[in-house]
């Protein structure tokens, strides 16, 4: 790359300074004051190109609220913030005889990135140091792993489910919009929250209430049935096979396996899991009309046809074979999503021209970083050049024009829901130092 990045990166560096809490990173200033557990590890990721010990903090710290059962929760409470809700107390996991009580945490899970991220830091760092920090955190990430493929895939297919929108780490998307709106609550049945997000972001860039209601439910339904697996699956009314978080299942089980193999232990459990879920991917949930891969709803037995841009990103786990994926790169390179003859920017999280879509509602269409951190990763791959170029584009493009945001308006490019976003911030600075355009 020719342009200097300098001062953009150093930007990106004041953001996840000025979100540093003393022992992780949150996602941002004021909307997310605790940790989440995929923001870490893609803010990791970051980290480790300038930071190994920050990276290596970030995981470390996040593991300290892992559960005996090896679930790894999808917050880690920051003691010191008082000023979001659902808070601590809301989830109730003293009921689970696996949580911990310090540090406290949520009780569900997000998508695995974490063994991604470690190996980055390996690849990236000191090696002896690295070393040493690959030996500490393998039996937790072996453990994380072992739980999500004994607990969360009943039908020993592969496909692993969630069983709250936040599993997917996509809070609002059309996904989820039918299964949602199947549950039908007594206000009794709904454990009283506080919203304070829209005190910070624009109601308009949010989950609307009444998804809320059904988030707050869904959290019930895991504290009433404390927490044990086996009951919550029978109870729960959202039960997932997520697209999204089997994608990143796969590149981490690949990643373990890799890990494993530079620490002299056994990779075949990890290949295992890799190999079940992409061919369960690619057989079950593989929509060929549509050149997308769709989710799995597991109450009513049925795909769910919801056209996100997440249905792409098994790009990023080399899961579809070259065919399907330059027919997934014509699909992206079309109005519904982002036509390269045209002028826009990156690939927008919900198909612009199915119903529902809104520029700038969270994950019903605005630009995310990560979903195309992973696309870009992916396209490359496959040696799908001139597409992951006009994404690549875009993912400096709309930072250092629009600010280091949440999530962008696709056609306008203005950034909205939290300023200064952690993760944003750091795959910047992973693109930058990749393409080596940070001297
Ligand atoms: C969003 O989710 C949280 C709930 O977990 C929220 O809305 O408060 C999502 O975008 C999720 O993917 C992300 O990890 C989290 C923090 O950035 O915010």
């Amino acid at each position: 790359m020719t342009e200097d990045y300098t001062d953009l990166a150093q930007q990106a560096k004041d953001v996840l300074e000025g979100n540093w809490l003393g022992h992780a990173t949150k996602p941002a200033p004021n909307l997310y004051p605790h940790q989440w557990s995929w923001d870490s590890a893609f803010i990791a990721i970051g980290y480790s190109h300038f930071n190994q010990s920050r990276a290596e903090k970030e995981l470390r710290s996040l593991f300290e609220g892992q559960w005996q059962n090896g679930l790894v929760p999808h917050i880690v409470f920051n003691p010191k913030a008082k000023d979001y809700s659902p808070g601590p107390e809301f989830w109730q996991t003293r009921r689970s005889p696996y949580a911990g009580r310090k540090p406290l945490t949520s009780g569900i899970i997000q998508p695995p990135v974490h063994a991604t991220a470690v190996l980055h830091i390996y690849e990236y760092g000191k090696k002896k140091r690295a070393l040493r920090f690959l030996k500490e955190i393998f039996p937790k990430l072996k453990a994380w792993h072992e739980y999500l493929y004994r607990d969360r895939n009943p039908d020993g297919d592969g496909l692993l489910y969630i069983r709250h929108p936040w599993e997917s780490g996509q809070d609002n998307s059309p996904i989820w919009d039918q299964a949602l709106k199947r549950i039908t609550i007594k206000p009794d049945d709904i454990p009283l929250y506080k919203r304070v997000d829209t005190e910070i972001v624009g109601n308009e860039d949010r989950p609307s209430n009444a998804e809320y209601d059904r988030y707050a439910y869904l959290v019930k339904v895991g504290y009433d049935n404390n927490y044990n697996e086996e009951r919550i699956r029978k109870d729960c009314p959202f039960l997932i096979k997520d697209v999204l978080l089997n994608t990143i299942a796969v590149k981490a089980n690949r990643d373990l396996a890799e890990i494993a193999l530079i620490l002299d232990k056994d990779p075949t459990p990890f290949i295992k899991w890799a190999d079940l879920t992409a061919r369960s991917l690619n057989t079950k949930l593989w929509n060929e009309e549509s050149s997308i891969y769709f989710d799995f709803d597991m109450t009513t037995n049925s795909i769910i046809e919801s056209h996100v841009a997440a249905g792409f990103t098994p790009l990023f786990a080399g899961v579809p074979s070259r065919e399907r994926a330059i027919k997934i790169c014509d699909r992206l390179n079309s109005n519904s999503f982002c036509r390269l003859d045209r002028v826009c920017l990156a690939v927008p999280s919900y198909d612009k021209e199915k119903p529902g879509f809104s520029p700038n509602r969270y994950w019903r269409g605005p630009i995310w970083i990560n979903v195309n951190w992973m696309l870009y990763r992916g396209l490359k791959h496959y040696a799908l050049h001139d597409y992951a170029e006009r994404v690549k584009k875009s993912m400096l493009k709309l930072p250092e024009e629009c600010g280091i945001y949440e999530y962008y308006d696709p056609d306008t490019g203005r950034g909205h829901g939290a300023d200064h976003f952690s993760w944003t911030a750091a795959l910047l600075l992973d693109l930058l130092y990749e393409e080596d355009a940070i001297v």
